[in-house]
């Protein structure tokens, strides 16, 4: 029986039929969907840390953003299914990966989860301008906004987008609780950006934007 460092150094490795086949196997024999998405983020850190030891070049990145794609493929039908099916549609948010930014595969995850347990989700992609994030905002009057960030540049993005969010929503009704996420991002940085709410997990994040919903009587 294959266990969680398998996957992890299979994915660490860019093993890409292998890693299939794994996690197929690993579906099959009904492992939690939960836990294999975390052990993807672990081999895709992993990757990271040697793409930054210069062991691995940007080729190495795309590779393994693509057998993250297609692991998610697969994974789909049972994230959707190991999600609460008693849960009623509540509320709504935008999510989009912050200017500068394309990492989306994180984002993408968090997205199918948040749909999963009733949440209406706009996606609106990724490298989205400060100014683009408003003017959904104002559109859709979402009681979340959640934004999703990778790399360094990203928290100047972060920063200046909730500035901006800020200040618009002062003559609004409802005031959109913001969220940040992604691999990096701890509470130094939540403070950075300025912001309460952070997550560098998607279980997680589902889980603090539940919360806040029914805080919000949504
Ligand atoms: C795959 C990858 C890529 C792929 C991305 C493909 C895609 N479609 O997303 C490609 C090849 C495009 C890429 C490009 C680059 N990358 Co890159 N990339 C990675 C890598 C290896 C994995 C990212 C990933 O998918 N992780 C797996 C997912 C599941 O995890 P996640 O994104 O963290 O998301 C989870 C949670 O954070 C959460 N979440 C995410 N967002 C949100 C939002 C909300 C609201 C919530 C609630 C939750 C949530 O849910 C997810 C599931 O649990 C990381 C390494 C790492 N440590 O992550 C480097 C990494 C992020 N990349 C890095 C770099 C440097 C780059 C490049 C600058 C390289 C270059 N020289 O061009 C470019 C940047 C391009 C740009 N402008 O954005 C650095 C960033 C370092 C830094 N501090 O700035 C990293 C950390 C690698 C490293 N250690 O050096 N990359």
């Amino acid at each position: 029986m294959a266990n969680a460092a398998d996957l992890i150094s299979l994915i660490a490795n860019l093993k890409e039929d292998e890693t299939i086949a794994l996690v197929r196997g690993k579906l099959a024999a009904g492992e939690n969907p939960l836990y294999i998405v975390s052990q993807c983020q672990q081999g895709m850190r992993m990757v990271g840390e040697r793409y930054k030891e210069g062991q691995y070049f940007i080729a190495g990145l795309i590779m393994a953003g693509e057998i993250l794609r297609q692991v998610m493929e697969l994974m789909e039908p049972f994230l959707t299914d190991s999600q609460d099916e008693n849960c009623q549609h509540s509320g709504t948010m935008i999510l989009g990966t912050v200017k500068e930014d394309i990492h989306d595969l994180g984002k993408n995850i968090v997205k199918m989860l948040l749909t999963c347990n009733g949440i209406s989700i706009y996606d609106l992609g990724v490298d989205v301008p400060p100014e683009k994030f408003v003017e959904e905002a104002v559109r859709i009057q979402p009681d979340i906004i959640g934004l999703s960030g990778l790399i360094s540049a990203s928290y100047e993005s972060m920063k200046e987008t909730i500035a901006l969010l800020r200040r618009e929503s002062e003559k609004w009704d409802k005031k959109p609780h913001i969220i940040i996420g992604g691999g990096q991002i701890d509470e130094q940085i939540s403070q950075l950006v300025g912001t309460d709410y952070w997550v560098s997990e998607a279980d997680t994040g589902v889980k603090v934007c539940r919360k806040l919903l029914l805080e919000k009587g949504a």
